[in-house]
């Protein structure tokens, strides 16, 4: 692997480390590294791939091409030009960080914007929505965890529960896992490690190792 590349993943890695919490302390060069060489060999061909991918992102920066996007079996695509802009405005969108969100070596582009923003994923000629934020509920971020980057909804602004939805895409635009962190204490507003019930995926889990987990994986 070239330097350049490798320079250029430890970049994105550090990026994208930050986006759900402080994680930086956990990551260090040697891990980037690894994971670095692992995606490279999973995906000989993702420099080709990169440069169809941020060829597709451009025209739908620029409009040429509409971003597909579905709720609930519902078209809901859009153009980019046409999302809000205002700086000023609360709802407001703007090209954000490329980062592998899916796992297959190439680049997801993120959309600034309320909730976390948008996630696009650009395959088979087209760019396609793969998530968004979708409230105060459903705060969208990405996390790692053991290797692989998972896209999340997180919902921890609210009394009595703090809840991590997470979902790890393949290149298709697949879910091929999905688990949640959770911790319930319904009689209380803040978190309340003597009666919070936490648990990971269906696993019921102690508070401890709630603990640990949310600060591994969301950083705090
Ligand atoms: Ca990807």
């Amino acid at each position: 692997m070239k330097k350049v590349e490798i320079i250029a993943l430890i970049g994105a890695a550090a990026i994208f480390a930050v986006s759900c919490g402080s994680k930086t302390e956990n990551l260090t060069e040697t891990d980037t590294a690894k994971e670095a060489v692992t995606a490279d060999a999973e995906n000989s061909s993702a420099p080709n791939a990169q440069e169809e991918a941020d060829k597709l992102f451009e025209k739908a920066i620029s409009g040429e091409i509409p971003v597909v996007a579905y709720y609930e079996d519902i078209d809901i695509s859009y153009n980019i030009p046409d999302l809000p802009n205002d700086p000023d405005d609360w709802e407001s969108y703007s090209v954000g960080e490329r980062v592998d969100l899916d796992n297959d070596g190439v680049k997801e582009l993120i959309i600034n914007g309320p909730y976390g923003g948008k996630y696009l994923d650009a395959r088979d000629g087209r760019v396609y929505q793969l998530a968004e934020g979708e409230g105060t509920t459903g705060q969208l971020c990405h996390a790692d965890y053991k290797g692989k980057t998972y896209i999340c909804h997180v919902d921890n602004s609210h009394g009595g529960r703090e809840i991590f939805m997470m979902d790890q895409y393949n290149g298709d635009g697949e879910i091929v896992e999905a688990t949640s962190l959770t911790a319930e204490y319904w009689d209380y507003v803040e978190f309340n490690e003597d009666v919070a019930i936490c648990h990971f995926g269906d696993e019921k889990i102690s508070v401890e190792k709630y603990l640990t987990l949310r600060k591994e994986i969301f950083g705090y």
